[in-house]
């Protein structure tokens, strides 16, 4: 038995969760609030403090990044080819990077100022507007849509697809769901990844926290090319 345990939101947990999920094995999701979280930390139960955690028969393993390798090992989704999969794992840690861009504006308490150090990301040449070109580029280059070239999607896509459209969820201040626009091949991928019988069976619900990522979420913003 797996427990995944973190917040309700998808947050740093979500690729994980899907992971396990598509693995076949029987997991439990665990969402926490943050009282539960603080006695979590208190009771010395989260290696590092922070979560996500999973709860393994043989342990626990905290970060997310280690998570999300992990489950992709027990889905059988990490390529065999050391090769392709240090591929993948520069793709996730380009868009874990992605991290560092967001953090400074979580701590701007002015409203005004947080929406537009966020907008500012955004614009021609802003630090996230070229982080998404520059991802686009490799769908671009890419001759199966995923994003390492692979026959199969990889966590690279998982992680691509998840911390991609969650930025444009709505629950962050100052960046809107319009703005993808501006990255037609992203909205391609939305719309391959979305699609793909895994993904779909996931989302198929009514959960309001995760719209971003059923079929059509952004298809009003822009018109995606396939990929
Ligand atoms: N490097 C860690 C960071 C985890 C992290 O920052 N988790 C946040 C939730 S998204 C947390 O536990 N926050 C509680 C706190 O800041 O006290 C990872 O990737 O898992």
């Amino acid at each position: 038995m797996y427990e995944i345990v973190y917040f309700a939101s998808p947050g740093f947990a979500e690729v994980s969760r899907f992971c396990l999920e598509i693995s076949g094995l029987e997991w439990k999701n665990t969402v926490v609030d943050w009282d539960q979280y603080t006695e979590m930390k208190n009771q010395g139960e989260l290696p590092w403090g922070y979560l996500p955690i999973v709860r393994t028969p043989h342990g626990t393993v905290a970060e997310s990044n280690a998570l999300l390798r992990y489950t992709a090992a027990l889905a059988g989704l990490e390529p065999e080819d050391l090769y392709v999969r240090a591929k993948v794992d520069e793709l996730v840690e380009v868009i874990n990077g992605w991290r560092e861009h967001f953090m400074p504006t979580f701590s701007i308490e002015n409203i005004d100022e947080k929406i537009s150090a966020r907008k500012a990301m955004f614009v021609e040449g802003g630090s996230m507007d070229t982080a998404l070109k520059n991802i686009s580029a490799v769908f671009e280059r890419s001759t199966t849509g995923w994003l390492a070239n692979t026959e199969d999607m990889t966590i690279a896509d998982i992680k691509a697809f998840m911390d991609t459209f969650m930025m444009f969820s709505g629950q962050f201040d100052g960046i809107t769901a319009n703005m993808l626009g501006n990255y037609p091949t992203l909205l391609a991928f939305h719309e391959k990844m979305s699609n793909d019988s895994r993904v779909k069976k996931y989302y198929d619900t009514d959960d309001e926290m995760r719209w971003v990522f059923r079929p059509g979420a952004f298809e009003k913003f822009g018109n995606s090319q396939h990929i």
